[in-house]
């Protein structure tokens, strides 16, 4: 088999490149570990930034999206009982929306097929070699038999748990890692989302939040020790702990509870592997880095990356041009360590650190206090939230 660029992973990075490429002539073949039901109901991340919303919309998969994604113009942050507001529209002119990760994966995936593209899933034994030289090569098995794709440029899109990272040679990469002393105890219940737009909330005994699915469907998340076992958790359990760490003395509120229908526990962490990229096999979303899903970035760096190999690969076939696709991992990185940082500063400012001690704790509480009070902090946090501005390298 033969193509321009091969591609390792079906997430939604994986999926958007073969997108992109394909809306500029340019060929790929996805090879996906998984099925395809797999992929199209993996459970992840909820919130698109502005610009990852528009980036689907504006290639032609964004119907879905606009029909039943919900626009949020702010989020609340709830800590000692009050309630603070961060005005999205108001604070940078932009919104995010809140559209689930599968339902993403599942536009792509039936965009890519109905342009007849290719996506091989349940394939095995996937190795990526030759990506020093001109002539990198993918050697994979399907149908039990061992196949072998040839390509220009191969995109390792396989997630923190792929081979792709793990075959740069390890001396050529320098790995940067944060892991946090708790998780997340994450459900979906069958319950009308209590409030029009998401909570934060910092309090003695964690952090809790609130999101949703649809007008249906609440999706929760309690800090939990990272290696809590989920089904030691009831349900009326779940929902007392909510009501605690949810509560608010300053707004008349209530938490609608309802049948919790799917739950489990995500460790914590931040990652950075640089470079991220080896030769002509470059690194995308997960495979490069990690973010804690407090600031809601995980998918939408993974788009970045995206966005930003497709115009280098789109200049090198138009013009054959290799500054930008020289300079990819730079450009990435920049953008990277900044969605680090305040990933980094939400998880901070609303956990509970069993090891922090009173002055820690006066800190936070003195952030948040801060945040409440000045419109430069909350403006920040808003601009970082919406999405910062993309550098696509030139
Ligand atoms: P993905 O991990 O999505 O996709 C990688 C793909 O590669 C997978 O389909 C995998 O099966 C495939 N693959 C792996 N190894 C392979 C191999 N050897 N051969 C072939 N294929 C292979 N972000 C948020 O913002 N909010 C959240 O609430 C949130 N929750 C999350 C919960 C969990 C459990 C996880 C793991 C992540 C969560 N994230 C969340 C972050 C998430 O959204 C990721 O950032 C996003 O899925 C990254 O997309 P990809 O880089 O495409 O990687
Ligand atoms: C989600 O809806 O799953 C979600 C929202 C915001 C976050 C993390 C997860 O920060």
């Amino acid at each position: 088999m033969r193509t321009q660029v091969g591609i390792v992973g079906a997430g939604p990075a994986g999926l958007l490149l073969s997108h992109l490429l394909h809306l500029r002539g340019i060929e790929s073949v996805v090879l996906e570990a998984r099925s395809r039901e797999y992929v199209e109901n993996r459970i992840r991340a909820g919130v698109l930034e502005d610009g990852t919303a528009q980036t689907l919309i504006e290639t032609g998969v964004g119907a879905r999206l606009q029909a039943a994604g919900l626009p949020h113009h702010g989020v609340k942050l709830r800590f000692d009982g009050r309630t603070h507001r961060i005005d999205f529209l108001a604070l940078t002119g932009k919104s995010v929306m809140v559209y689930s990760q599968h339902l993403v994966v599942q536009d792509l995936i039936a965009a890519r097929l109905a342009a007849a593209g290719q996506i091989l899933f349940e394939v095995a034994d996937v190795a990526v070699q030759d990506f020093a030289g001109d002539a990198p090569k993918i050697r994979f098995r399907a149908a039990g038999r061992t196949k072998t794709l040839a390509c220009d440029f191969i995109a390792g899109c396989d997630g923190f748990h792929g081979i792709c990272r793990p075959s740069i040679p390890a001396g050529l990469l320098s790995m940067h890692e944060r892991v946090y002393p708790f998780g997340w105890l994450g459900i979906l219940a069958e319950a009308p989302p209590s409030s029009d737009e998401l909570i934060y909330a910092s309090h003695a005994r964690g952090f809790a939040l609130l999101s949703m699915r649809s007008p249906t469907v609440s999706r929760l998340y309690l800090q939990c020790a990272p290696d809590e076992d989920p089904e030691a958790w009831s349900d009326e359990r779940i929902w007392s702990e909510l009501d605690m760490r949810l509560h608010a003395e300053d707004e008349e509120w209530k938490l609608t509870r309802g049948p919790i229908f799917q739950k489990g526990v995500t460790p914590m962490r931040s990652f950075v592997a640089e470079p991220m990229q080896c030769g002509r096999l470059f690194l995308l979303g997960d495979a490069a880095h990690i973010v804690p899903p407090t600031g809601a970035k995980g998918l939408n760096l993974a788009v970045a990356d995206v966005r930003v190999l497709a115009h280098a690969l789109d200049g090198y076939y138009r013009t054959g041009a290799t500054e930008l696709l020289a300079q990819y991992s730079a450009t990435c990185l920049g953008r990277v360590w900044k969605v680090q940082r305040f990933s980094w500063w939400m998880t901070s400012m609303l956990h509970r650190f069993d090891a922090h001690t009173a002055f820690e704790r006066h800190i936070q509480a003195a952030e948040l206090d801060y945040l409440a009070g000045s419109l430069a902090a909350s403006t920040a946090l808003a601009e970082n939230y919406v999405g910062l501005p993309l550098d696509l390298g030139q």
